[in-house]
């Protein structure tokens, strides 16, 4: 049983994980870390599982990689390929993962948050990558996703000089998609998670890794993938199903094969 982190499952297909160190505002240690890495890898074997949500409390996401753990690091240990292992594995999910960020999301945990798929914020968000003024810079993708995200300019003053974005300054940078009160967040985020896993589960793997080679490839390199995985459906039931399903004026019924 996992001791930082709570699961639940709050529609059929739809999986949720609250991050749960309440005491250091969700502060990301390797054991959190390596228990949400855990969580996923089980998710993404498991056909019962269309969509995943990540949330951590009202008041924080997540404040950041847990510096108590870090501080006492040198340069041998923090360069360890081993230590971003779950970091990685969390990247590579492959179904939709979808992030509900209240409060704030600093640090890693702005990193975290950039690693769904789909962030959606709270009014009270706020997103920041505060490592300069610990002497230090974001150090798990901080530094590229946030800025293919956001653009250069203001990536520099979010990292070089700790400038927080509001939920608003998110919004309008493309960072997350859609506001709500803080009360009806996780509400609001569930019923997305439930209309994703009600579509055709093979088509949503294949848009999330289409979507992602945007941020990883050249263009054309990003359509060569599009097209592999566009023509790569042909061969599934669902696609039959649902074309058929058109023809015949009905609701398609997914198999995920
Ligand atoms: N790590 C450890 N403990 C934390 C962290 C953190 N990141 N953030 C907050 N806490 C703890 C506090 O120490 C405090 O504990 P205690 O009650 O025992 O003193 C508790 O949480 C509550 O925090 P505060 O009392 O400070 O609450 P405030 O509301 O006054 O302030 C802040 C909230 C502004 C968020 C403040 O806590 C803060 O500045 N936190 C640090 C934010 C930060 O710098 N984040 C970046 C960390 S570095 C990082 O994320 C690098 C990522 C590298 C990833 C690669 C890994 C392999």
């Amino acid at each position: 049983m996992p001791e930082l982190i709570l699961l639940e499952s709050p529609f059929d297909g739809v999986r949720l994980i609250r991050l749960n160190r309440p005491q250091v505002l969700n502060a990301l240690n390797s054991h959190l870390m390596n228990e949400i890495a855990a969580a996923l890898s089980d998710y993404a074997q498991d056909d019962a599982v269309r969509v995943v949500v990540l949330t951590g409390s009202e008041r924080a996401f997540a404040a950041g990689a847990d510096i108590s753990e870090m501080s006492g690091a040198d340069a041998n240990l923090m360069k360890n390929p081993a230590r971003y292992a779950a970091w990685q594995q969390i990247a590579a999910f492959p179904k939709p993962l979808i992030g509900a960020v209240s409060g704030l999301a600093l640090g890693g945990g702005l990193e975290l948050a950039m690693t769904c798929d789909i962030l959606i914020a709270a009014e009270n968000a706020r997103f920041g990558q505060p490592e300069i003024n610990l002497g230090i810079i974001p150090g798990a993708g901080g530094t590229q996703r946030l800025t293919r995200v956001v653009g250069k300019s203001l990536a520099m003053e979010m990292v070089l000089n700790a400038r927080m974005l509001s939920a608003e300054e998110a919004l309008r940078a493309g960072l997350i998609s859609s506001i709500y009160p803080p009360e009806v967040l996780l509400h609001h985020t569930l019923q997305l998670a439930k209309q994703l896993a009600a579509r055709a589960p093979l088509a949503l793997q294949a848009a999330k890794k289409s979507v992602a080679a945007a941020f990883e490839t050249s263009l054309s390199q990003g359509l060569e993938t599009e097209r592999q995985h566009f023509g790569a459906l042909f061969d599934s039931a669902d696609q039959k199903e649902g074309m058929q399903a058109f023809l015949e004026k009905r609701r398609a019924n997914w198999k995920g094969k």
